[in-house]
């Protein structure tokens, strides 16, 4: 399945079966979001799915988050009776997650200890699309294929990979849709690039984007789009602004928009802002306070047979 898709209700209903079936050959799940915007790439139905299971939460990407937001979020999480840990699957260190993982799997060891049973504890990593699942399973690979290289013949077996003499996670990534009951979280994950751009206006996002942008972090979005100095903060004055910062020009002098657009959304993503977190630990305090455009709804009605 292609990770960015459009999700509509068979969708749904075949990620959750196929993830069902793989959560029956697990005894613990690690669970993937991205923490930039942590709430809004969890799925709402995974507690519920996992049950009984041993839980990690993992803030993955958090070499683009804030680190100061990110320890808010660790530690609200954390207070929610959650194992949490951030993590950049690009080119973090495993040690501490794996002795995360060893430490969660330790009650079902005790369960199959005292059952005297020497069972392995399997794992399986889940989440929404693009939070970075694959690259996450390809790093532990990365350390637990170096980590037994002298013991040959255990790593890569049956899509299970050993991680240590009682610890295995399964290969392939459980995925599950992301949420799009509310618009809050829906604009979020568009702004992240989890969801398909096509269903959306592409200059509605991006000036939004940039608008929530400007009000976390002023000087990161002057610096990056060459803003001039006494800028209002409208979605589409700072995209105006942005066109005119970087020359992004139209001939005749317009703005190219299109591109600016297109542009903001790809530095974005790609870090190139700084780091920042989009979805805050603590909700706005006065929910009059936030500028409307952010949060109005910015999809069109899906089209027949979506
Ligand atoms: N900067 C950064 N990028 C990441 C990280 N993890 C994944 N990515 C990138 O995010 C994108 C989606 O990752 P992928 O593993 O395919 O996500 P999946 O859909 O959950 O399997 C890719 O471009 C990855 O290189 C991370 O920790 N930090
Ligand atoms: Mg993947």
């Amino acid at each position: 399945m292609p990770d960015r898709i459009n999700w509509y209700p068979g969708h749904m209903a075949k990620s959750r079966r196929l993830l069902q079936e793989q959560l029956r050959a697990v005894d613990a799940v690690i669970e993937l979001c991205d923490a930039r915007a942590p709430l809004a790439t969890r799925n709402a139905d995974l507690k519920k799915l996992t049950r009984d299971k041993a839980r990690i939460l993992v803030l993955n990407k958090a070499d683009l988050a804030d680190d100061r937001e990110t320890a808010k979020w660790l530690e609200r999480f954390r207070r929610e009776g959650l194992t949490a840990m951030r993590f950049n699957s690009n080119g973090g260190r495993t040690k501490e997650i794996l002795a995360k993982i060893e430490e969660a799997s330790a009650p079902a060891l005790a369960r199959f200890a005292a059952r005297g049973v020497k069972k392995t504890v399997r794992f399986m990593v889940t989440g929404i699309p693009n939070v970075g699942k694959s690259t996450f399973i390809n790093r532990l690979h990365g350390s637990a294929i170096a980590k037994a290289s002298d013991r040959p013949g255990v790593t890569r077996a049956n899509q299970w990979v050993r991680l240590g003499p009682y610890l295995e996670i399964l290969d392939t990534p459980g995925m599950l849709p992301p949420r799009m009951d509310d618009q809050e979280s829906a604009r979020l994950l568009a702004y992240l690039g989890s969801i398909r751009d096509e269903i959306m206006d592409t200059e509605d996002l991006a000036g939004g984007l940039l608008s929530r942008l400007y009000a976390l972090n002023p000087e990161a979005v002057s610096a990056r789009f060459k803003l001039p100095g006494d800028v209002e903060n409208t979605p589409h004055g700072l995209l105006e602004a942005a066109c005119q910062g970087r020359g992004w020009l139209l001939s005749g002098g317009r703005y190219d928009t299109d591109r600016a657009a297109a542009l903001v959304l790809d530095e974005f993503r790609a870090g190139k802002i700084g780091r920042l977190t989009i979805q805050g630990a603590l909700p706005p305090e006065n929910p009059r306070q936030r500028d409307q455009s952010l949060w109005n709804p910015i999809f069109r009605p899906h089209a027949a047979g979506d």
